[in-house]
């Protein structure tokens, strides 16, 4: 009798982990979408009563939004990150001479990035998580005179 209750109860504990897996697998398999071929999203930064033009931007797996920004020169601009993603952590990153940002966000919760754009020009931005930027988690800074 408490030999057959054992195996019941390893049985229903096989089966519970088994379920746990499942799911899990089921819901990293559908947290992800691929930003590769993403719609075009823009949206100009405003400029604050103190003087910074700041913008929020979303970040999802695998892609931002906007993933079009718009600045202008000379003037200091702050992005308000916002990761989206329960359990994958990102990064916004410009790596250029004129401009050399990187802010990682892991969770919940905002980050930011601060610069002065001094040239006007179109600068990439991007991910820098393992193969985010593949994936199609990249857009364009177009900073203007
Ligand atoms: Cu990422």
């Amino acid at each position: 009798m408490l030999a057959s209750l054992c195996g019941v109860l390893k049985e229903a504990a096989i089966y519970m982990k088994a379920k746990s897996l499942v799911l899990i697998v089921l819901f990293c398999v559908g947290c992800g979408s691929s930003g590769v071929d993403r719609a075009e999203v823009s949206k100009q930064a405003t400029v604050d009563a103190d003087g910074v033009q700041r913008i929020d931007v979303d970040m999802h797996s695998y892609y931002f939004e906007p993933n079009k920004i718009i600045v202008k020169a000379g003037t200091p601009v702050e992005i308000k990150l916002h990761n989206c993603s329960h359990i994958v952590p990102h990064n916004f990153s410009i790596s250029s001479p004129d401009i050399n940002v990187s802010d990682d966000k892991w969770g919940w919760g905002s980050g930011h990035v601060r610069f002065t754009p001094t040239k006007a020009g179109e600068y990439r931005f991007f991910c820098h998580k393992d193969s985010h930027e593949k994936k199609g988690m990249a857009g364009t800074l177009i900073v203007q005179e």
